[in-house]
């Protein structure tokens, strides 16, 4: 579909135009995705406007600290579907794919968004969804009361890894500064986010840690999680948010592949890399992403999937 790029002003224009806006975003919603939907739905909502963000999903504990302070509204149909922090229509979660062909905005950050809706807020420089729509948020005249101040940090400091990531910028501080001074918690919201995990959480890292595999001198490390341990463990899928993160950490990895089963058999892949394209080569397996953290969803045998990616980044390593 031709999309039109568009601005923040244009962006908050346009909604100010609605009324009964759903809001969509992408299947196993992250902290971006949740603080962005909320944060915009919150600012709509003080401008008389009905909305309905739609996740699916169990939430890690965290989330209820932004969930809490937002009530969905009964919209009915719609007359204007907005997309955040999606990049694809295909990763909509199954009860919203049927809007894949009528999001009318979509605002995003994602290098390798495809075009799909009718208007496009793509900033791929920033490093989450949530700083544009604290832009647009802004635009449309809002009072970013300390409810929104909150979602706006959620996705700011998961997208950032807590402001740790390359792809956090002086801006990002300078956002966390004006969070802050309208009343953000940081210390409260950081031990929640960052510095706790769920029972579940530990155990499945107990497990992923067991299977560890290295190959390629150390350089790539990677680990499998299964079905089975995700029942074993009774971890949700918000449990394992950021697992990913775990092999990269590992000194003297250069690239981090996670393999997580998914209930219809494929296999999702994780990738994290401390200096390779990691968007280039998960768009090899119809993938993308960042810079230094992408994913794709592969079929066959974790065997095969494992062999295929090694090859991959061992030529960009020049190990081939
Ligand atoms: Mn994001």
């Amino acid at each position: 579909m031709e999309t039109r790029r568009i601005n923040p002003e244009e962006a908050a224009a346009r909604l100010l135009e609605a009324d009964n806006i759903l809001i969509l975003t992408h299947k196993n919603p992250d902290g971006d995705a949740i603080g962005s939907g909320i944060a915009i739905a919150l600012a709509l909502q003080q401008k008389g406007k009905h909305c309905r963000v739609c996740w699916t999903g169990e939430l890690a504990g965290f989330y209820s600290l932004i969930t809490e302070c937002y009530q969905p509204d009964e919209i009915g149909e719609p007359d204007f579907v907005l997309a955040v922090d999606l990049a694809n229509p295909r990763l909509l979660p199954e009860d919203t794919i049927g809007y894949s062909d009528r999001v009318d905005m979509v605002i995003d950050h994602h290098a390798t968004s495809v075009e799909f809706a009718r208007e496009t807020l793509l900033e791929s420089a920033a490093s989450c969804c949530a700083e544009i729509i604290f832009k647009v948020i802004n635009a449309m005249g809002c009072s970013v009361t300390t409810d929104i101040a909150n979602c706006i940090y959620v996705g700011l400091s998961t997208d950032t890894g807590c402001f740790r990531y390359s792809n956090t910028t002086a801006d990002n501080h300078l956002l966390a500064a004006q969070l802050v001074s309208l009343g953000v918690n940081i210390a409260k919201f950081n031990e929640l986010i960052f510095g706790q995990k769920s029972r579940a959480r530990i155990e499945i890292e107990r497990r992923a840690l067991s299977g560890m595999e290295f190959t390629s001198s150390g350089k790539i490390c990677i680990i499998t999680i299964t079905r089975s341990m995700l029942e074993e463990t009774n971890c949700i899928e918000s449990d394992i948010e950021g697992i990913a993160t775990i092999p990269k950490a590992i000194e003297g990895v250069e690239a981090g592949i996670t393999l997580r089963e998914q209930e219809n058999g494929n296999w999702k892949i994780s990738l994290r890399t401390a200096s390779l394209d990691a968007a280039e080569i998960c768009s090899l397996f119809g993938g993308g992403g960042h810079i230094r953290a992408a994913g794709c969803e592969c079929s066959g045998t974790p065997f095969e999937i494992k062999v295929a990616m090694v090859a991959a980044i061992n030529k960009r390593l020049g190990l081939s």
